[in-house]
C-alpha cells in the first residue's frame, strides 16, 4: 500500500540535511584582531585557529569559519554583518552549500 511505498522510500534514500559553510572574505582595512575576535566569539574557535583561519583568509581571499545546517548558517553571516556594521568593518561573510 501507500505506506510501504514511503517505507522503501525513506529506506533507500533518506538524506542528511544540506549544509552550508560560512565563508569570510578578505578586504583591505577590517583589523585582523576584529577578524581573530570575531572567529572566537561567533565560531567558537581557540586564539590560535581563529588566527590560522584570518592568515588564511588575508592570504587567500576567502576562508570558511564552520559548517551549519541552512538556519544556523544564516544567522551566523547575519551576526557577523551586524558585528562589522556596528565597529564601522566592511568585513563581508556569505554562505553556501558544502559541495
Ligand atoms: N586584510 C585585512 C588587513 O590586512 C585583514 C583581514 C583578514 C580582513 C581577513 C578580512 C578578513 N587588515
Amino acid at each position: 500500500g501507500s505506506d510501504s511505498v514511503v517505507l522503501e522510500r525513506q529506506t533507500l534514500q533518506v538524506q542528511p540535511p544540506p549544509m552550508f559553510q560560512v565563508v569570510l572574505l578578505n578586504d583591505d582595512f577590517t583589523p585582523m584582531e576584529f577578524v581573530i575576535d570575531v572567529l572566537q566569539e561567533l565560531f567558537g574557535k581557540d586564539r590560535e585557529e581563529a588566527t590560522r583561519i584570518m592568515l588564511k583568509i588575508h592570504l587567500d581571499g576567502r576562508g570558511i569559519c564552520g559548517v551549519y545546517s541552512r538556519d544556523v548558517a544564516n544567522t551566523k553571516v547575519e551576526q557577523v554583518l551586524m558585528a562589522a556594521q556596528h565597529a564601522g568593518h566592511p568585513l563581508q561573510a556569505v554562505s553556501e552549500p558544502v559541495e
